[in-house]
């Protein structure tokens, strides 16, 4: 095996929305980027995860050059629907806070950068493996890795971003006695389908149901995106099509209203937890996105916090580039952690309103508060206002 040594700026490691969107940036100003990829991409294309993008979000990638098919085939939605048994309000955003949020796939997000990336004949390099990280406390570090040719290779940078998500190897570089992290893991999960149906609703509906929380969200208006509570333990193949449609049908009920359902095209189970680990930084380490922090998804916050990160960082690294001050990347954790505790907060707020305890641990004490929170929420323009600001993205600083 040889080893060829490769020299860049910025050595990205993870081609999801926070590395991606970094290299884009960091291109348009003409910054020098490597990013590396251990997934094939196809895989990385076609991973279903947000749908949600928020209003600051949506511009950054506008003003990256990547929002025309966004605008183009994205949903702008005004609103959402809250619900519980027999009632359903909507929280309408434009009115409460001025701003609206967008559906789009986080796949079409991925597809775009990555088209935009290789259609520049910008270097991302696909099927990578054994990613290793050294020297981050000097200014000359190095990741090595095996590229998809089994070539054993060598990134020289000046700075290396771990944008690899929650299971990296960045986060883990940095030394445990120099993290701290704080961690929830919430007794429930939510199961996820995408139907090849028409959605019923034109925006999406947040149910509280004693039988456990169920939000309908959509893809397109041909495919709707649907999620139910259960419990963590359980198995994908315990929920037949017809077993997740009655369920939904059964939380999201109202009278003259009905849950159409269609052909499922896929179906997971997705764990739910709130982590944050800080620093961001380590020398010359920069983390952004899961990598650092993962919320859980009742808020839509995980691929905009990403994003956020990585608006912060490529301002840092374009400063230290153009002005040699390293300022910025010196406040870069403490000005993204800002944001990331705010939305970990909204997170866990809607997550705590929407999922009531169930079966032998349901609460009836608990569920009369969850309940007189959401119907506090739907009636006080204080309230929405607040529900309102953080959905929508609270005005990058
Ligand atoms: P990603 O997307 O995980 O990308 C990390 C990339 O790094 C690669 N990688 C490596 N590459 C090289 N070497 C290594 N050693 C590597 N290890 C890993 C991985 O293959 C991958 O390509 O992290 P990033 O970029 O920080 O983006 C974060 C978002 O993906 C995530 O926060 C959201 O998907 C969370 N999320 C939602 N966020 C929203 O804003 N709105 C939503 O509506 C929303 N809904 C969701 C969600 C996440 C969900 N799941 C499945 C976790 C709904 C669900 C069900
Ligand atoms: C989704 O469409 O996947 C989605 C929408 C809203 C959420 C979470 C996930 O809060």
């Amino acid at each position: 095996m040889s080893t060829d040594v490769i020299r860049t700026q910025v050595a990205i490691i993870g081609a999801g929305p926070a590395g991606l969107l970094l290299g884009r940036l960091l291109a348009l100003q003409g910054i020098d980027a490597v990013i590396l990829e251990n997934r094939s991409r196809e895989y990385v294309e076609a991973r279903i995860r947000a749908g949600v993008l928020e209003h600051p979000a949506v511009d950054l990638l506008t003003e990256a050059g990547v929002g025309d098919r966004l605008h183009a085939e994205g949903l702008r939605h005004d609103g959402i629907y809250l619900q519980w048994p027999g009632e359903r309000h909507r929280i309408d955003f434009p009115k409460l806070c001025g701003r609206s949020v967008w559906v789009y796939g986080q796949t079409e997000v991925v597809k775009d950068l990555i088209d935009a990336r290789l259609e520049a004949g910008l270097p991302l390099l696909f099927d990578i493996s054994d990613t290793a990280i050294h020297d981050v406390e000097t200014d000359r570090p190095r990741v090595t890795f095996t590229d998809a040719d089994g070539v054993a290779r060598t990134l020289e940078a000046d700075f290396v971003a771990g944008c690899d998500g929650f299971h990296g190897v960045s986060r883990p570089t940095i030394p445990d006695h120099l993290r701290t992290t704080w961690e929830r893991v919430y007794p429930f999960a939510w199961l996820g389908i995408l139907a090849e149906v028409a959605p019923s609703t034109d925006e999406l509906i947040y149910a509280w149901h004693p039988d456990g929380f169920a939000l309908h969200s959509m893809r397109s208006t041909t495919r709707s995106r649907l999620y139910v509570q259960v419990d963590p333990s359980e198995k994908v193949e315990d929920w037949s099509d017809d077993r997740v449609w009655e369920a939904l049908a059964t939380r999201m009920a109202l009278p003259g209203w009905s849950l159409q359902s269609g052909p499922v095209i896929e179906k997971s189970i997705t764990p739910m937890r709130s982590f944050v680990s800080a620093p961001m930084r380590h020398g010359r380490l920069l983390l952004a996105g899961d990598a650092a922090h993962i919320v859980p998804p009742t808020g839509a916050k995980g691929l905009n916090l990403a994003a956020a990160d990585v608006k912060v960082l490529f301002e840092a690294l374009d400063s230290f580039y153009r002005t040699g001050s390293t300022a910025l990347l010196d406040a870069y954790s403490d000005t993204a952690l800002h944001r990331v505790w705010r939305a970990t907060h909204f997170s866990w707020w809607m997550t705590s309103m929407l999922h009531p305890a169930t079966g032998p641990g349901a609460d009836p004490f608990d569920h009369q508060l969850q309940l007189s929170q959401l119907k506090y929420v739907t009636s006080s323009e204080a309230a929405s206002a607040s529900l309102a600001e953080n959905y929508t993205g609270m005005p990058f600083a």
